[in-house]
C-alpha cells in the first residue's frame, strides 16, 4: 500500500527505501553523503511539515508577536523595549558608519593622513558607561518579567496540569480531574470577569526538552529529575501551536504540542469524557487480540489490564485530533499505518515495528477506533 505524508505529499516508503537504510553497508564517503542527505530529507520534511500544519492552524501563526495570555504578552512587550533599543543603536552606528565613509572618503589629490586621535578620555568614558547603562537598564527591565511571571502563586481555583516530556512525545495528566491524555492539552479559557489559571509543573522522563507555546508563553525547560513550573492563562478560545524547543533528538522536529483553549463548560465536557472509561469494544474478540499484544506493556487503556506507560495513553484516543505528537491527522488510514510501521513515519520514534498480521490489524484498528 502507497501512503503518502498528508502535507508534503512524500510516500512514507521512500524513508525506507533500501538506500535509505543501508547507509552502514557503504564505503564511508557515501555512507556520509547519504547521512547528510536523510538528515537533509528529515529536516526538510520537519520544518514543512511544521509550516503547513501552521498555515493549517485556526491560529494562523505561532507568533509571539500575537500574545495571547498574560506571560506571553509579557514577554512581547520586553521584546518590544529590547528591539526599539537595539533598533536605535543599529541606526546611530550604522548611520555615523555611513557618514564616515562618505565624508572622510579618500579625495583626488588629497595624500594627508587624517588626524589621528589617541587617548580621548571623553570618548572613551562616553562608549564605556553608554552601554553599560544601556545593559543595565535591559537586564531590569528583564528581571522584572522574570520575577513578576515567576512568583505568580497559584490560585485556590487554578486548574494544575502535569506535563512530561517523553522522546517524542508529551504526557498529559490532570491529577485533580484523573484525567491522562497526551499532545493535545485542553485548558479553560480565561475571561476578565472569571479568570482562570492553568498551573503547568514541567517534568522530563527522559533527556530535556522544552515547552513552548508561543501565542501563551515564554520557553521553559522540562529536565531529568527536576520540576518546572510555569502557567497560562489564555484569553482566546481555539488550538495554539507549540513545539518542543530543546534539541531532544531524531524526532525533536516532529514533537508538536497542541494546547486546545475552550470555554469551561465545554472544558469540564471534555474533563468528564476523558475521565470515564475508556468504553471501546463493541467486539469483545478485537479487545482480546489488542490486550494479547505486547502493546499492552507500553500503552494504558483504562479499565483494561493494559497499564504501560512508556507511550501514550491509548484510552480515549479517538478524542485526539492527531497522532505521534502532531505528525498526522488522526485518521483511520494513518491510525493503521503507524500500527502498521510507525518507523516508516516516524523514523527511530520509540515504539517498534509490531510485525502485526492482517487479522490482528484488523481487530486492533476495530479496537483503538471504539475508543472515543
Ligand atoms: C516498546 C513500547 C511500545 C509498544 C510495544 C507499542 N507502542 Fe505504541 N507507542 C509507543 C510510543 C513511545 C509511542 C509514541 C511515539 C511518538 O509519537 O513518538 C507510541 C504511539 C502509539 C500510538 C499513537 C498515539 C498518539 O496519541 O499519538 C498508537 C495508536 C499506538 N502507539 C498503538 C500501539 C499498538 C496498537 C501497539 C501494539 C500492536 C503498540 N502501540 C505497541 C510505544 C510502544
Ligand atoms: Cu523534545
Amino acid at each position: 500500500m502507497m501512503i503518502k505524508h498528508h502535507e508534503t505529499g512524500k510516500s512514507y516508503d521512500d524513508w525506507n527505501s533500501d538506500e535509505n537504510l543501508r547507509i552502514s553497508n557503504k564505503p564511508a564517503g557515501t555512507a556520509l553523503m547519504q547521512c547528510v542527505k536523510r538528515v537533509g530529507q528529515l529536516a526538510a520534511t520537519g520544518w514543512a511539515s511544521t509550516a503547513i500544519t501552521i498555515a493549517q492552524s485556526a491560529h494562523p501563526v505561532a507568533n509571539i508577536f500575537q500574545p495571547q495570555a498574560t506571560p506571553a504578552e509579557s514577554v512581547y512587550h520586553l521584546s518590544l523595549l529590547v528591539l526599539s533599543v537595539c533598533a536605535t543603536i543599529f541606526t546611530i552606528v550604522a548611520g555615523l558608519l555611513v557618514f564616515t565613509i562618505v565624508r572622510f572618503r579618500c579625495k583626488k589629490n588629497d595624500e594627508h593622513e587624517p588626524p589621528q586621535v589617541y587617548g580621548s578620555n571623553r570618548i572613551e568614558v562616553a562608549w564605556t558607561v553608554i552601554p553599560i547603562l544601556i545593559v543595565f537598564v535591559l537586564t531590569m527591565a528583564t528581571a522584572r518579567v522574570v520575577i513578576a511571571t515567576q512568583d505568580q502563586r497559584a490560585p485556590k481555583d487554578a486548574l494544575h496540569v502535569t506535563v512530561v516530556g517523553h522522546q517524542w512525545w508529551w504526557e498529559i495528566r490532570y491529577p485533580d480531574l484523573g484525567v491522562v491524555t497526551a499532545n493535545e492539552l485542553h485548558v479553560p479559557l480565561s475571561t476578565p470577569r472569571k479568570p482562570a489559571f492553568t498551573y503547568l509543573t514541567l517534568q522530563s522522563a527522559d533527556v530535556a526538552h522544552s515547552f513552548w507555546v508561543p501565542q501563551l508563553a515564554g520557553k521553559t525547560d522540562l529536565i531529568p529529575n527536576r520540576t518546572n513550573t510555569m502557567w497560562i492563562d489564555p484569553r482566546e478560545t481555539g488550538t495554539f501551536l507549540g513545539n518542543c524547543a530543546e534539541y531532544c533528538g531524531m524526532q525533536h522536529a516532529n514533537m508538536l504540542l497542541r494546547v486546545v483553549v475552550e470555554q469551561p463548560a465545554e472544558f469540564q465536557l471534555w474533563a468528564a469524557g476523558q475521565k470515564a472509561a475508556a468504553v471501546g469494544g463493541s467486539f469483545m474478540e478485537d479487545r482480546a487480540v489488542f490486550l494479547s499484544l505486547s502493546c499492552v506493556s507500553c500503552h494504558t487503556v483504562s479499565g483494561t489490564p493494559a497499564k504501560g506507560t512508556f507511550g501514550p495513553d491509548l484510552s480515549h484516543l479517538m478524542s485526539r485530533s492527531n497522532l505521534a505528537s502532531g505528525m498526522i491527522p488522526n485518521t483511520a488510514e494513518n491510525l493503521r499505518a503507524w500500527i502498521r510501521d510507525p518507523q516508516a513515519i516516524k523514523p527511530g520514534n520509540l515504539m517498534p515495528n509490531m510485525q502485526l498480521n492482517t487479522l490482528e490489524l484488523d481487530a486492533v484498528m476495530n479496537y483503538l477506533s471504539s475508543l472515543k
